[in-house]
């Protein structure tokens, strides 16, 4: 019999595509990126557990970013140049697992910065697992005020806060969030305050509340102002508006997993919110065997329900989508495709192994799909990545996305949202990885928080449009950079 000839195996490939099966190429061979990080050693407890995280924020008011990193027990202050300004050992409020333990979740820094009582001066605002408001002085660290709050009956606490404005008088609100105490914990609580009052008087009376606040599980509330007018609405499965009223309600299936906030439609007025969705996938056929496995598969690719992406704004959900129904369980918004209008949504897939996103663009339409395998370095984790940010790293209109190897203190990678391409792999060891522009560029570098040093790595080549805007001054941006944790970076 004659060995196939190339065409065969062409069609035979073409042939197995079209059935469905995969035609595995091999994986990227791709060497460490050179580029040597910025290092600030830190003289913190190493073993975080998952707890806590880092946000950049300049709070000795001298205009260049400093970092705040949190764990159990502590919350410290260090600037770019590697200073300390100051650390508190502290029961600060910061969880593992939200829906066991409470908000802010895996990675939730569970810190904000703001000039509190209006003196000009930067202050840093946690809570703590005694259940108060600390606002400390940025420069110092000292304590300006602590003050005891009380929680709704059946919370444990109030275990998330976030900086907003809601009154039109600048970030000098305080948005703050608690799960039920007991069950699957959901942040349904919300109180609004001036933060001006409440850190004089903690039974004083908020602006608003809420017990019926459909929180994205595992994460806190975000905020964004998305029509700006000036005032900021509270994002999650539904929008809550400034004065505390629900504008918008996504009909969830099962729960929300991650938000986004983003201009994914320009054409459209103001921001758009993107939630994923997470149902339980139905088994109609018993075991978990290979034929169960596949008939379950089809059962759902056909039957199926939920499992979707939804871009949404203030005043309506704007579309809603899926790919078969898949998880989407992470992902990242960007401009991923500069050829494309608006913004692009990758979605990451939810399987332990062989991770195959899928995008969007910014109509709801699949536009591209991979194994992350295929694409991968050779030597990066089976299990895929996590911690997914997008990420203004070369100054052009082109977006990428930086993420970390997943489950392990690992490698982190930068690569091309549309083909999974990794451009940059750096060799390290990231217990957390933030995005932000650091530098004041407004390129964005990378932050690795690993053992006891922080890394910053920048791209050393030119930069393309060196008087592009900052990113900071979009108040989105701002916010996102403060509320994030590893299921909404
Ligand atoms: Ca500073
Ligand atoms: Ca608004
Ligand atoms: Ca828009
Ligand atoms: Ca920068």
């Amino acid at each position: 019999m004659p060995y196939p000839t190339i065409k065969t195996l062409g069609i035979i490939g073409i042939a197995l595509s079209l059935l469905g099966c995969e035609v595995r190429a091999d994986a990227a061979s791709l060497a460490y990126s050179e580029i040597r990080p910025h290092v600030i050693h830190l003289d913190l407890p190493h073993e975080t557990r998952g707890m806590g995280g880092v946000i950049a924020a300049d709070i000795d008011g001298d205009g260049q970013r400093d970092f705040i990193v949190s764990g159990p027990g502590f919350v410290s202050s260090y600037t770019y140049s590697g200073r300390k300004l100051w650390d508190r050992r502290t029961d600060i409020q910061v969880t593992q697992v939200s829906e066991k333990d409470g908000l802010p979740g895996w990675h939730g820094p569970g810190v904000q910065v703001t000039d509190a009582d209006g003196d000009g001066k930067p202050d840093v605002l946690f809570l703590t697992k005694r259940g108060t408001l600390e606002i400390l002085e940025g420069r110092t660290g000292r304590t300006k005020r602590s003050v005891k709050l009380q929680s709704p009956a059946d919370s444990e606490r109030w275990e998330h806060l976030v900086v907003a404005n809601f009154r039109g008088r600048g970030d000098r609100d305080l948005l703050i969030q608690a799960t039920n105490a007991t069950g699957y914990r959901m942040g349904r609580f919300l109180a609004a305050y001036a933060i001006e009052e409440l850190m004089h008087d903690g039974a004083v009376k908020p602006l608003w509340t809420r017990d019926d606040f459909a929180s994205a599980a595992h994460n806190g509330a975000r905020v964004a102002d998305l029509d700006g007018d000036g005032r900021d609405e509270v994002l999650g499965a539904m929008i809550v508006g400034p004065d505390g009223d629900v504008l918008v309600q996504l009909p969830v299936i099962g729960h929300v997993d991650a938000v986004f906030v983003a201009d994914v439609r320009p054409d459209i007025p103001g921001l758009e919110v993107i939630a994923l969705e997470e149902s339980k996938s139905q088994q109609p056929v018993p075991g978990y065997n290979s034929i169960s496995l596949r008939l379950n598969y089809f059962y759902n690719r056909i039957f199926g329900v939920g499992n979707r992406v939804f871009l949404y704004n203030k005043n309506k959900i704007i579309w809603e989508t899926h790919f078969r129904h898949h998880e989407p369980q992470n992902a990242a918004v960007g401009d991923f495709d500069p050829s494309r209008p608006g913004l692009e949504i990758w979605c990451r897939s939810r399987v332990d192994t062989r991770q195959a996103p899928f995008i969007f663009d910014a109509y709801g339409k699949l536009i591209s799909r991979y194994q992350l395998d295929d694409v991968a370095p050779a030597s990066w984790t089976k299990k895929g990545v996590e911690v997914i940010f997008t990420i203004d790293w070369t100054g052009g209109p082109q977006q990428l996305a930086v993420a970390k190897e997943r489950h392990k203190a690992g490698d982190v990678g930068i690569f091309d949202v549309m083909t999974g391409r990794f451009l940059y792999r750096f060799q390290t060891k990231a217990d957390r990885l933030y995005v932000a522009d650091i530098s004041g560029d407004w390129r964005e570098e990378l932050v690795v928080v690993s053992g006891d040093q922080i890394l910053v790595y920048s791209n050393p080549d030119v930069n393309p449009s060196p008087d592009s805007p900052s990113l900071w001054a979009r108040n989105h941006y701002r916010r996102s950079k403060m509320t994030w944790n590893y299921y909404s970076p």
